[in-house]
């Protein structure tokens, strides 16, 4: 392993070049204004992410300096353990131990300095050791935390300093979240660190890690604006200090705007708070739309010394939730135009870098958005600084979410978890909400829903209440806000608890239909209306190879999932009492006991795991950006089928008609097919306007084309249109190939771009199933149903039980006939026993899915048929025991 080499140069600006070029290693440098202003005496900062060893396992005292780690895996931060197996077929991922250790040479020129380790976040309890001694324990993963160093340890070229960190994401019954979450708790050291090194007299590292010096505005008009600086200075030497503390603002063009002074004497080994106000004359407010960003400035002197240096931003901004009319922002109305987060990217899990944090934050600031729940935890410090910069309110919270403990020691971990957001992100203009519980009667810990005690619910209450008070305790200057599901939330009076209430309404999705949603809102406002209101989660899930022109609740088609949102969106902006609203959410991600269509993610995103978007990112973009929209909501189904069922026999292939939307916040698009207008549409109040396009066999170009002042602003996607003959033994339109989505009302498209056809009863000259009831994996949403062996779970997980036969009225020929199935059931071999005939010929015998594959394990097996005399293919079933199962079948012409 590399030894890292932390040399400070003559000055900031030097230490930058040398420590880069000489021994690769990050600092950052202090400048005001515009110009560096730090020296020698002032405070450095290294990344120290690189060259880490780290073992996924616990190791007995892993933090001995002699230990031998050579077998060690190298790692750089940030780094979890559970990238990968969060999204393994058992539904599990490791809650553990990891181990890290990293070797640091620390350059004479920093002996006398203070010097801090300060992690961003360890997931979820750490403890930290230098040179063998025990120097931290820190409880929770999604803040940061710091640690003195100073007195563990040496200086000199060639002398080892040894960092262990011992990283701990087991199921803890104090630390939030508890249990199955809907989340993965990423262990470990999955978000920067940094050495810090400072003078003896300091701005405070050590306060709740966060900046030491506290920054917010009291009264804010257009003519000016009271700053308020609070800080803490400590004085780590051995003799008592006068201190002057400087704090110059800038604005946005690095010029000084105002500064104040005052003095402080603080006893040796003592720290001393200080508190400046500040006026700024015709402030430049900061809001979504113009996110101006001030910059402050503190200098602490030490005699004529510059002894500390910290940089804050500053946003002037004012803000206020009125429970009829909703949000204001610097005295004027805005909706709430939102969605959610969660952390994680494929092969990286929560490691990622704050380049790929800020690209998120940009996507979202793209789409349109003003508003962003970080769900349901405190987020990367550069998804704040993205915030800021970009214009985006946050509501940040912490991860008490499904369940709590009614025990002290777990109330006072939250407590923590809350201080150190607080303190850690309260200069950031964007925050505007701080949560403190999400859904607390949802789940029990093990992920089950059981009926919770009255002793529970009164305990969930007390915490809400004792938490909503630390809060605003703490920081007066932003609102409270929890998150419930329901009204039993009401009974037990928690929803009267934060200034803010946030509503995860999934009208359409778990229950009831969209249009539900509007009438259960309405009823909230008529009968509380002095709460504040803010819907903070709705969705649908939705997987790319899903399709339907009738799609239904849950069936994880892209229709379905266009269809809730247009309709919840419409309903949100109908009533003026909402504040606003956020999406669930903005990126599918990953939950290892989610086992819907694609085994352990949430599907709920408006992008893709990838990031791509869904055709839905275009619609919020629409309704939500003011850039020019238009787009064709059909990337997503892309492959498309269809007949004509009055179309006579011989008369070829034929134009069928399916409806194709388009997004855009155009007054009017037109849509072109191939070429051709089929006419110009109107957008409605949510940006929507459909076509029926007349899709014919093949390749179908699809235009739309719309004016925004006088500028022409296109779009075009291709679309892959198969037309299949009412009658299979059409010669004029020749078979080629046929597969379905047996017991499915849906079509799924495969890999290859193969269109497995939603099911249907078979009809003389056709196709279809004869006999069968259709049935699918798992009752629930939650229910386990990932089928092992196979990516293509929605074949299997939509079936048809009792089968008789299933034909297809093809003509003459040779083909391939390929059978899908599974065992659905806890079935013990012997229980379901069923054999399969092809036009009269056993083809399967005796086949007992328990017993030779398992249960919920994909099984599939091709056969050859030769078709004569105009018969058509019979697949036809014989139960021996219980009732034969078949999940889909596909039928090519050889
Ligand atoms: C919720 C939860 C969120 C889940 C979401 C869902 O209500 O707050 O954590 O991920 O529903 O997708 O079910």
């Amino acid at each position: 392993m590399n030894t890292q080499r932390v040399v400070p140069g003559l000055s900031c600006v030097f230490s930058v070049v040398l420590l880069l070029v000489v021994f690769g290693c990050s600092a950052e440098a202090v400048q005001c204004g515009g110009k560096f202003v730090g020296n020698a005496g002032t405070r450095i900062k290294f990344r120290i992410n690189d060259d880490w060893l780290f073992i996924d396992s616990g190791v007995f005292r892993a933090q001995w300096t002699q230990l031998d780690d050579s077998s060690w895996s190298k790692v750089n931060l940030p780094h979890t353990w559970n990238a990968e197996d969060c999204f393994s077929e058992d539904k599990g991922y490791r809650r553990g131990v990891g181990w890290y250790r990293k070797r640091l040479v620390l350059g004479d020129e920093l002996n006398g300095k203070r010097l801090y380790l300060y992690f961003e976040g360890a997931c979820q309890v750490a403890d930290v050791f230098v040179n063998g001694g025990a120097v931290a324990h820190h409880e929770g993963g999604f803040s940061g935390f710091a640690v003195d160093i100073t007195d563990f340890v040496k200086f000199g070229e060639g002398v080892e300093n040894i960092i262990a960190v011992k990283v701990d994401n087991s199921w803890n019954k104090d630390i939030a979240p508890l249990g199955e979450v809907g989340f993965v708790v990423y262990g470990g050291l999955y978000r920067d660190v940094w050495l810090i090194a400072t003078d003896e007299v300091h701005i405070d590292v050590m306060d709740e890690a966060g900046p030491g010096v506290y920054i917010d505005t009291p009264e804010v008009s257009s003519a000016s604006a009271s700053v308020r600086v609070r800080g803490k200075v400590v004085n780590d030497s051995n003799e008592s200090k006068n201190v002057r503390i400087v704090n110059r603002i800038f604005d946005a063009e690095n010029k000084e705007v105002v500064s104040v002074k005052s003095s402080l004497t603080i006893g040796a080994g003592k720290r001393e708070e200080f508190l400046q106000t500040a006026e700024i004359a015709n402030p430049k407010l900061w809001s979504p739309d113009e996110p101006y960003l001030y910059k402050v400035c503190t200098e602490v002197f030490d005699g004529e010394k510059l002894a500390d240096y910290v940089e804050n931003r500053l946003g002037v901004r004012w803000f206020k939730f009125d429970a009829n009319e909703g949000f204001f922002l610097n005295g004027k109305h805005l909706k709430l135009k939102g969605t959610n987060r969660h952390q994680d990217y494929p092969g990286r899990g929560s490691a990622l870098s704050n380049e790929l944090h800020r690209k998120d934050m940009e996507l979202i600031k793209q789409m349109g958005a003003n508003f962003l729940r970080l769900a349901h935890y405190q987020q990367d410090e550069s998804v704040l600084e993205a915030a800021d910069e970009l214009g985006i309110l946050i509501w940040e919270e912490i991860p008490v979410t499904f369940y709590i403990n009614t025990d002290k020691a777990f109330e006072d971990n939250c407590k923590v978890m809350l201080r150190e957001m607080i303190y850690q992100h309260y200069n950031h203009p964007s925050v505007i909400l701080w949560g403190y519980i999400n859904e607390p009667l949802l789940r029990n810990w093990d992920g089950e829903k059981t009926k919770k005690s009255e002793e529970y619910k009164q305990a969930s209450v007390e915490l809400a209440k004792s938490l909503d008070g630390f809060v605003r305790q703490l920081d007066p200057s932003r609102a409270t806000v929890l998150a419930i599901n329901g009204t039993s939330y009401h009974k037990i009076g928690m929803s009267d608890v934060p200034q803010v209430l946030g509503w995860n309404r999934y009208s359409g999705w778990y229950g009831g239909g969209p249009n539900d949603f509007g009438v259960g809102m309405d009823k909230e406002f008529e009968q509380y209306p002095d709460r504040v209101i803010i819907v903070s989660e709705y969705g649908a899930a939705s997987d790319k190879r899903l399709h339907s022109l009738g799609p239904n609740r849950m069936d994880f088609t892209c229709e379905y999932a266009q269809m809730l949102h247009e309709s919840v969106l419409r309903q949100v902006n109908q009533r003026d009492y909402i504040a606003g609203s956020a999406v669930w959410s903005q990126i599918d991600f990953c939950n290892p006991y989610n086992q819907d269509t694609i085994p352990a993610l949430n599907q709920k995103g408006l992008l893709y795991y990838d990031r791509t978007p869904k055709d839905i990112y275009y619609f919020y973009k629409a309704n939500y950006s003011d850039e020019p929209v238009l787009r064709i909501a059909s990337r997503d189904w892309s492959r498309r089928t269809g007949t004509d069922l009055d179309a006579p026999l011989g008369s070829g292939k034929h134009a069928v008609d399916q409806p194709v939307k388009v997004y855009s916040n155009l007054d009017k698009a037109e849509l072109f097919v191939n070429g051709k207008s089929i006419g110009e549409k109107r957008m409605d109040e949510v940006c929507v306007a459909t076509w029926l396009v007349p899709f014919e066999d093949g390749v179908n170009i699809l235009e739309a084309k719309g004016l925004q002042d006088g500028k022409e602003i296109r779009d075009r996607c291709e679309v892959h249109f198969t037309y299949r003959a009412p009658i299979l033994a059409d010669d004029s339109v020749p078979f080629g190939e046929l597969a379905v989505n047996v017991g499915s009302s849906v079509q799924f498209t495969d890999e290859n771009g193969l269109v497995w056809e939603a099911e249907q009863k078979y009809r003389a000259g056709a196709w279809g199933h004869v006999g069968g009831e259709r049935k699918k994996l798992g009752k629930r949403a939650r229910k386990s149903k990932n089928v092992l062996g196979t990516d293509e779970d929605p074949l299997y997980q939509r079936f048809l039980t009792g089968v008789e036969s299933y034909r297809f009225d093809v003509p003459d020929g040779e083909y391939q006939v390929e059978l899908r199935t599974c065992e659905y059931e806890n079935r013990q071999a012997g229980e379901r026993v069923f054999g399969v005939e092809i036009n009269g010929r056993s083809v399967i015998e005796g086949l007992d899915l328990a017993a030779g594959y398992g249960v919920r394990r994909a099984f599939s097996k091709c056969f050859k048929v030769e078709v004569v005399g105009g018969k058509g293919v019979s697949i036809d079933f014989k139960p021996v025991k219980g009732q034969a199962i078949l999940c889909a079948v596909r039928i090519k012409k050889l």
